[in-house]
């Protein structure tokens, strides 16, 4: 009984010590490599395709993982915070040295987070953030400035119709609801076009950070509402569904109705240099090599930075123009 009990206790002890977080989990050792032949694998929860975006963070991930030999094991949730969650849950389980996630969402992590921190694999977390009371859940958060973009975006606009006598008519097409880039883009530009009260958005509603998703939001906004200035899109592929949208109903994109973006993809580059949208701020997908430098770290038990921003531009139709040769996404 007294064997029994004392076995007890040592798995007991065991357990609260993974708990704290205290020693490395096997193939976590500071300064070392991780797996078999030193090499670290990398389990990496993707939110989904919904974008061009999307896609060109994905091939950043995989092309930088394969030029970091980190051994990628990559999944795509297809939209559902569910799917993420038995992705990471599985990473715990296969033991891999780190676990990257890019949230759908921003609340509802803290379990998954823990069982993570619990089983001593290091996450980190890329493009997304998530709302968290959970102390040393993940290592570093790497992504672009989301309330920054919606600022210059607003800015932009307040700039466009400083000379408005009266209201101008905005409606606002929003990324996936309880999303970290849709709550941020929303607040940086609510905040700079607050500068002008002519300045109003009249509707403002998900399309899921999709071309579909947009396209359809604005033929229901043309429908209920004559007189529409401007379009922010929270994302090029929503924008470009607009650009749809408004063409069907008879209106001149750019010209009748303006458009604003977040992203500048390849795709919405081309529609602002042929005047189809009139400014794009950057959100840079190329996470890729800088998210593999921070694994290594990690893994290796160096300190990284708790928060790695991107740095981001704004381009206008002429600028769009003279980029778009080189333009790689
Ligand atoms: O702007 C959008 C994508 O999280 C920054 O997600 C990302 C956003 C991006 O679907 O196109």
């Amino acid at each position: 009984m007294k064997k029994i009990l004392s076995a007890m206790l040592a798995v007991a002890t065991a357990g609260v010590l993974a708990a704290c977080g205290s020693g490395p989990a096997p193939g976590n050792a500071p300064g070392g490599g991780g797996g078999a032949g030193g090499q670290i694998t990398m389990g990496f929860s993707q939110v989904g395709a919904e974008s061009g975006w999307r896609t060109a963070n994905t091939t950043s991930i995989q092309d930088a993982a394969k030029a970091a030999d980190i051994n990628l094991k990559f999944s795509d949730a297809n939209g559902k915070q569910e799917n993420q969650i038995s992705a990471i849950r599985s990473f715990i389980q296969q033991r891999v040295n780190v676990i990257a996630f890019s949230p759908v969402v921003r609340t509802g992590w803290d379990a998954v987070l823990l069982e993570a921190k619990n089983a001593n694999i290091p996450v980190i977390l890329t493009d997304r953030a998530v709302d968290t009371q959970e102390k040393d859940v993940y290592k570093t958060f790497l992504g672009a400035d989301f309330v920054q973009e919606g600022q210059w975006a607003g800015e932009w606009v307040v700039k466009e119709f400083a000379n408005a006598t009266g209201p101008v008519n905005i409606v606002q097409l929003e990324g996936t609801t309880g999303s970290d880039p849709a709550l941020e883009r929303s607040t940086g530009f609510s905040k700079a076009i607050a500068a002008n009260p002519n300045l109003k958005v009249i509707a403002s509603q998900t399309g899921d950070f999709t071309r579909a998703g947009g396209k359809q939001v604005m033929e229901a906004f043309l429908k209920a509402n004559p007189k529409i200035d401007l379009v922010f899109a929270q994302n090029d592929d929503m924008g470009l569904g607009a650009i749809e949208a408004i063409e069907a109903a008879g209106k001149k994109p750019g010209q009748d109705i303006k458009i604003v973006a977040i992203d500048a993809t390849h795709d919405g580059m081309q529609a602002l240099a042929d005047g189809k949208m009139n400014f794009i701020v950057e959100c840079n997908p190329l996470l890729g090599p800088q998210l593999m430098d921070l694994a290594k770290k990690v893994v290796a038990g160096e300190p990284v930075p708790a928060r790695v921003v991107t740095p981001d531009q704004t381009f206008d139709q002429q600028q769009a123009a003279a980029i778009l040769p080189e333009r790689k996404y």
